[in-house]
């Protein structure tokens, strides 16, 4: 047996040395391919000192961005209820300052889009070291390729999900965002352990090269790096073709326009005109209903006949059920608040006037004045955001409304009619349209 295992290990020793002795094969594998004269340690370091302030930022926003759903609360609220231990940082969404979630998802998605032209030089930049060869070579080196597989994967995987979401592209084989949150979770992982690894390499990187000098250097002046053990220095460079200078330019400029077209969807006004990447970014219309929709009422099957004369408000709590008209709520004090629309698309809407009722009001007459918790329903056939669950801060907040008007008119069908919640820096998908039963819990 031992002998057996003994001779097994030494032939495994003996295939490995023979491989190292093979020659890579012809192409990326070959250290000769890459022949770009600025790839290097310097310009990879100066990519990646961007990510290294970008990917925390993302990541930070992208968890807030699920716990601002209160997924904890109920599990109709959870698009992930598997999560087990990675659930761990949630808290209770408060509602100050009413914009929290604008801000939040704006930067997640505005930061996320921008980073594209950094992310993709980036890649660009460490190619050769993709193309290792022998692609394993002891087992220390194999967990740091399989670290690295998670890394490039983790981020190509992040962005495209991320990235075909905000342009409404559904075409995930299962829910977007349990995709996007475990890949984020596999992601970080392998960005923290090499962040540990790298960050002294780059570090000395940055430090052996000035930006501004190299911001001032010419094509006829622009030299490779030295030699680097990362091979990412060409062993035979071509003659530069683009200074330094200029790639950081294209990278820079690439972000840049991408900021343009993109930030104007979060920011609203004239803005939004040069939003021109973002799908809600189309005129919506004028009037006091002229702002974003994000989906139709016909659009999510709706049915009209439930939103006319026969629609009735239901309320539930400790009490049996009262049931309203819409004009019998009409006839009840009427409150005003000045909230947005922010939807995890990363648009949103400036203030809107909303007026309706309270919803802490509502709770007391369901007979809980001190209610944990309401189960919203809309008339919507069941399935992803026809009903939420909202928290206890969020029902007293004075701000938050069953709202019946918004600018001053009748809520549009589209925006909600004939009820629809509105709470301050709740995610605009929790604010749910077309509302007929509210449920208060303790
Ligand atoms: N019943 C219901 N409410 C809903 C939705 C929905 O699909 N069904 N979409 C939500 C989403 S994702 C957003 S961003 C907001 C948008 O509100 P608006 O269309 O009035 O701007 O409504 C929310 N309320
Ligand atoms: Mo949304």
């Amino acid at each position: 047996m031992a002998a057996r295992a003994a001779t097994g290990a030494a032939g495994a020793r003996a295939l490995v040395r023979r491989l190292k002795q093979t020659p890579p094969p012809p192409g990326p594998f070959r250290p000769g391919f890459w022949r770009s004269p600025i790839r290097g340690p310097w310009l990879t370091s100066v990519f990646g000192l961007v990510l290294l302030i970008g990917i925390p930022l993302l990541f930070v926003t992208g968890m807030l961005s699920y716990a601002a759903y209160n997924p904890g609360l109920d599990r109709i609220n959870d698009q992930t209820p598997d999560k087990g231990l990675l659930g761990f940082y949630l808290f209770d969404w408060p509602t100050h300052p009413y914009w929290l979630y604008r801000l939040t998802q704006g930067v997640h998605v505005t930061l996320g889009v921008v980073l594209v032209p950094v992310l993709l030089a980036k890649l660009w930049s460490v190619i050769p070291k993709l193309f290792e060869w022998l692609p394993v070579r002891t087992v220390a080196h194999g967990l740091e390729r399989l670290s690295l597989l998670m890394l490039v994967g983790g981020v190509i995987f992040e962005f495209v999900t991320g990235i075909l979401n905000i342009q409404l592209y559904y075409v995930f084989p299962g829910s977007f965002y349990t995709l996007h949150f475990y890949g984020a979770w596999v992601f970080i992982a392998a960005f923290v352990v090499h962040v540990c690894l790298r960050l002294g390499r780059m570090s000395r990187a940055l430090r052996s090269r000035g930006l501004a000098a190299e911001l001032r250097t010419d094509l006829a002046h622009t030299r490779p790096e030295p030699p680097d053990p990362d091979g990412l220095v060409p062993q035979a460079p071509a003659p530069p073709t683009m200074t330094r200078r200029g790639a950081l330019t294209m990278v820079g400029g690439g972000s840049l326009l991408l900021l343009v077209v993109t930030a104007g969807q979060s920011i609203g006004g004239w803005a939004r005109n040069t939003a021109l990447l973002a799908p809600h970014n189309r005129a919506p219309g004028s009037g006091p209903n002229g702002f974003q929709i994000n989906k139709t009422a016909a659009a999510v099957g709706v049915n009209p006949a439930h939103l006319g004369p026969s629609w009735r408000l239901e309320l539930r709590g400790s009490r049996p059920p009262l049931v309203f008209t819409r004009e019998q709520l009409l006839a009840m004090p009427q409150h005003a608040a000045a909230l947005p629309i922010a939807c995890v698309e990363g648009w949103s809407t400036p203030d809107q006037h909303w007026s309706g009722l309270r919803l802490t009001d509502l709770a007391a007459l369901a007979g809980l004045p001190d209610a944990g918790s309401v189960l919203v329903e809309s008339v919507q056939p069941p399935g992803p955001y026809a009903s939420v669950v909202l928290r206890g801060n969020q029902i007293h907040d004075p701000r938050s409304l069953l709202a019946l008007h918004v600018n001053g008119a009748d809520l549009s069908i589209d925006h909600g009619y004939p009820a629809r919640i509105i709470v301050p820096a709740n995610p605009g998908v929790n604010n749910t349209k077309w509302v007929h039963r509210l449920t208060f819990r303790t």
